[in-house]
């Protein structure tokens, strides 16, 4: 492949990426530590259009958080709450089903269910809230709980991952979203997240999930206390359990929100790390299909240069949106499917409406069809 870079070590990673040969650890330093960052994009891009052409994914979904009660004081979240904190709200079985109801006109296909580690409510009850939703929105997909929700879960009811996860299955649970992952080297968790599964332990939610079925995606929060060594090591771990599972269906990089937090003089994330992480992560994730800039979080203005970048998904409607914007998001908290539309069109990008597990959704004028 003939391309002349501004930094000459990105000719050798050029020649693997044009020959479909994997990239190593030392390719990923080099990737993050360069300043060239069009080279890098350019190259991520060929990859991206190499796995899904011209198109770029959105979904209608509805954020739901049942509770912002937290046992696990994370540095990194503004979120969650204590118990007695006055602000801390957690929401009753019939307000959940209540409020899934609101902004039902769109037709949702897709409720993304997180929250805090609560430590009163039980895996009967999560079960319950499934099962629940499921009878009244048969159709809608329910990605539900993290690795290390399921983690604490299994924890409290004394089970294993195993039995937790086929529970939840029995009554609903369709897949997992990709939070809690943080960055898996134990140093840098340790401060960041101290009470929470650590890298090991959420790995081994992921590849229990996995083998009995359940798709997941996946997550690396980054621009808090972690080096780049330590991130390129977190895509390898994330790339090694693909390599065993196939299971995860997208990553999406989340970008530190510092206020609110314990560690609110770490400065923010600029539009350059945002891009490259989306690049870095689509040029060392060979083996995961999906790449998400993730609008919340990026904002839509530089979620949309992502697509040229190495994203193909943008994720979606959402609605209410609480973990970012108590972090200090400014960025809206729901897009219209028409919003979602003309971003992409306008990057050049075919949209094309998916459910959670990628399947094309067409519409028509009363009610919508997933076709398989
Ligand atoms: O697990 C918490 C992170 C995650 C902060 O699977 C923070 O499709 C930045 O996982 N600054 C929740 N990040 C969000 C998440 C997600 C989002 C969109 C789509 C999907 C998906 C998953 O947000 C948490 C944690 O890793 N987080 N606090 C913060 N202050």
């Amino acid at each position: 492949m003939q391309m002349f870079f501004e930094d000459q070590r990105l000719g050798p990673i050029a020649e693997k990426v044009a020959a479909g040969k994997r990239l190593d650890f030392q390719d990923g330093v080099t990737l993050y530590r360069t300043s060239d960052i069009l080279g890098v994009g350019y190259l991520a891009n060929i990859v991206r259009e190499r796995k899904n052409g011209n198109i770029t994914y959105f979904n209608v979904n509805r954020h739901i958080n049942p509770t912002d009660v937290c046992v696990a004081s994370c540095k990194l979240c503004a979120f969650g709450k204590h118990k007695k904190d006055p602000k801390a709200y957690t929401w009753s079985l019939d307000e959940i089903w209540h409020r899934a109801a609101e902004g039902w006109t769109e037709a949702i296909t897709e409720f993304h269910i997180v929250g805090g580690l609560h430590p009163e409510l039980t895996l009967d009850w999560y079960c319950e809230m499934l099962r629940g939703l499921k009878k009244r929105f048969p159709e809608v997909h329910l990605k539900a709980l993290t690795m290390v929700e399921v983690g604490y879960l299994s924890q409290r009811a004394k089970l294993t991952i195993r039995e937790t996860l086929l529970k939840l299955m029995d009554a609903g649970l369709d897949s997992l979203p990709g939070g809690g992952a943080e960055i898996f080297n134990e140093r840098v968790r340790r401060i960041i997240c101290d009470h929470k599964i650590d890298g090991d332990q959420w790995i081994d939610v992921a590849r229990t999930a996995h083998k009995l079925g359940l798709r997941s995606n996946c997550t690396m929060l980054y621009g808090h206390i972690e080096t780049e060594v330590d991130r390129v090591h977190h895509f390898l771990k994330l790339r090694a359990l693909q390599d065993e599972t196939g299971g995860f269906q997208t990553f999406i990089p989340l970008a530190f929100h510092p206020e609110n937090t314990a560690l609110h003089h770490v400065p923010k994330t600029s539009g350059f790390d945002d891009l490259r992480a989306i690049a870095v992560s689509r040029l060392m994730l060979d083996n995961i299909d999906h790449i998400k800039a993730y609008w919340i979080m990026m904002s839509p203005g530089v979620a949309q240069i992502a697509l040229r970048f190495g994203a193909d998904d943008i994720d979606g409607t959402v609605v209410e949106e609480k973990i970012y914007h108590d972090a200090g998001a400014t960025t809206s908290q729901s897009l219209r499917r028409g919003d979602l539309l003309r971003l992409i069109r306008e990057a050049g990008r075919d949209p094309v409406e998916r459910d959670t597990l990628y399947h094309p959704v067409t519409r028509t004028e009363s009610a919508f069809t997933v076709l398989v």
